[in-house]
């Protein structure tokens, strides 16, 4: 598959490196000047060589704060699951006050030592002048970490780019949706004959022309009722509203379905609630499993709840899947 594809605004994280307080003092030793006869230049050297550090490893949070201004508003949701955005902004506060004041420090203790001639005043000034930036440096020490951890998190998300065409795929446990996803898409999901196989979103492309159109898989999270779900997956169905796109929900149809045909209803009904802007199409799978007659029953049931277009198909063959996909595209896309 094309690389390019699979870039995003999020693949910018990745050379963002917060460092941690103890990883910042560990540098400064590593560095440190080694004894030489005038004291006034080795104190010099020092305080130049902290300043250095914690402004050079601090600057991936000067970056961190433009790329968080600039982030859509999707991963923002997915972001307050896990973070408050008043400390994240409180930590980035910390950090740009350490910079202003161990530029302060030392442009301040610099001037001090370059006029003063007694050597036990300049090192007793050196001191000082290395205490009052680390110690500003270890106030930052809990922010380091939040602003990291905030990072590592958005690192692991799949790089879902919500500005690229994008179809959602929900349905009940089980119904064929990593299936589906696998068949139209260059995702590999995990397919198996259990419910909560896939536990986390799954991002494939499909590529139409020049320009590829995400599919979403969304195990365990868009299958319950609202009532069921924690705060977090409740966060985490709110967060796909902000995708552009379209929703697929697969009816599953058959006697061994995880959810019986009301309650699927009544997920249908529920993402409407979520997503009343988003356009939703309903696929009645597994129909090779079923009579006609049983079929012509479900879709009969569906029309009387639902307004939108519902397909059939055996989304278990490759041909039918990209022929749903292919009829979605065209419905959600028209051409010119
Ligand atoms: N007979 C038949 N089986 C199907 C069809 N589509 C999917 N299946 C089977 O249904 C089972 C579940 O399919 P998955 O694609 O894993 O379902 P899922 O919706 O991703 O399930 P979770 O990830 O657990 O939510 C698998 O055994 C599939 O082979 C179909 O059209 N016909
Ligand atoms: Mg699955």
């Amino acid at each position: 598959m094309d690389k390019a594809y699979e870039t995003s605004q999020l693949d910018y994280i990745k050379s963002i490196h917060i460092p941690l307080y103890d990883e910042i003092i560990q540098k400064i030793k590593s560095r440190y000047p080694k004894k030489t006869r005038k004291v006034y230049e080795r104190e010099l050297k020092s305080i130049e060589l902290v300043y250095n550090i914690l402004n050079s490893k601090t600057l991936p949070i000067i970056r961190l704060e433009r790329f968080l201004k600039n982030l859509h508003v999707f991963y923002w949701s997915l972001i307050e699951i896990g973070f408050d955005r008043k400390t994240i902004e409180n930590s980035i506060r910390c950090i740009k006050k350490l910079r202003l004041m161990a530029k302060r420090f030392w442009v301040y203790y610099r001037n001090i030592i370059v006029t003063e001639e007694n050597p036990r005043i300049i090192r007793k000034i050196g001191n000082e002048a290395r205490g009052r930036m680390l110690s500003q440096a270890k106030k930052c020490s809990k922010s380091l970490e939040y602003l990291k951890n905030l990072v590592i998190f958005l690192e692991n998300l799949p790089s879902i780019d919500p500005y690229k065409k994008t179809i959602v795929i929900a349905g009940s446990p089980n119904a064929g949706k990593s299936t589906f996803v696998n068949n139209v898409s260059s995702a590999k999901p995990e397919i198996a004959a259990y419910p909560f196989t896939t536990k986390k979103i799954i991002l494939g492309h499909y590529k139409e022309g020049q320009e590829p159109i995400q599919i979403i898989d969304t195990p365990g999270i868009l299958d319950r009722p609202f009532a069921e779900m924690n705060n977090i997956e409740r966060m985490a169905v709110l967060a796909l509203k902000f995708l552009t796109g379209l929703v697929v929900f697969i009816v599953d149809p058959s006697p061994f379905s995880f959810m019986n045909m009301e309650s699927q209803f009544k997920v249908i009904k529920q993402i409407e609630g979520i997503m009343p802007e988003k356009p939703l199409v309903v696929v009645i799978n597994k129909v090779d499993t079923l009579e006609k007659s049983k079929i012509d029953q479900v879709e009969k049931e569906l029309r009387k709840r639902v307004q939108h277009d519902i397909y059939r198909a055996s989304l278990i063959n490759k041909e039918e899947s990209l022929k749903i996909l292919i009829e979605v595209i065209k419905k959600l896309y028209p051409s010119p």
